[in-house]
Formats: structure tokens, sequence, C-alpha cells
């Protein structure tokens, strides 16, 4: 009579190649034209990209468990006036360039990285990396 023992190979990703590509400053990340500053389309540009990717499911809209955390309940209750239960494209670009105005008090029509360093500056960063 044999033995036969199977030997499990590790099936242990490194950790390091799933880690998104966070090293780069959300500015750099954020400013394609490269002036230091994030404007209103380019923020609701990365905004749109992010809600594709979110959106797993590609129905258009994102629920709550699409957004893993991104926004709290409140905060998504705000958000949905439609109260369907997801957000729409419409409805994040909306919330998007609310926190854009929160994160902009010079109001000059762009955040530079000081601004995106603010509360609202981080608040708004989470809708778009
Ligand atoms: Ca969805
Ligand atoms: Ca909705
Ligand atoms: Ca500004």
């Amino acid at each position: 009579m044999t033995t036969r023992r199977t030997v499990l190979l590790s099936l242990a990703i490194p950790l390091v190649a799933l880690l998104p590509a966070q090293a780069a400053s959300p500015l750099k990340r954020l400013d394609p034209d490269k002036d230091g500053t994030v404007d209103l389309n380019e923020a609701k540009a990365a905004a749109s990209a992010l809600f594709d990717k979110l959106d797993r499911d590609h129905d258009g809209t994102l629920d709550v468990k699409e957004l893993r955390g991104r926004l709290t309940a409140k905060e998504f209750a705000a958000a949905n006036p439609d109260k369907d239960g997801t957000l729409d494209k419409a409805e994040y670009l909306a919330l998007v360039e609310a926190r854009f105005r929160a994160a902009n008090p010079d109001n000059d029509g762009t955040l530079d990285a000081r601004e995106l360093g603010s509360p609202a500056g981080r608040a708004l960063l989470k809708l778009l990396l």
C-alpha cells in the first residue's frame, strides 16, 4: 500500500503585484496638461474613468457595494436624490462637482496641491482615484 501525498503549491501571489500604483502623487495622476493644478474637467474625466472601473456589473450605475466604502450611507443618500438605490454617472459627477467647489475656496477654477491636501480636497480625491 502506497501513501501518496499531495504537495500543495503555494498560491500566494506576491503582494506587490496587487498593490495599485499609488506611488505617484495624486496631482501628477490627475493633471494631464501638467500645469500643476487640477481643473474641473480633469477632475470629472478622472471621476468618470473611476466610475467605469468601479461599475463591475456594467449596468451604468454604482450601488453601495460597488462604491466599496468610498461614500458613507449618509453621503450616498445625499448624492442619490431619486432614491433608486444606485448612483448613475450624472449623480456621481454632480457630487464630484460639489466636492470640487468645496475644495476650491479661492474660487480660481483649479485645485493646487495644497487644496487637494485639505480635508475637502481629500474627500474629492476619494471619488477620483
Ligand atoms: Ca453597477
Ligand atoms: Ca440614483
Ligand atoms: Ca484653487
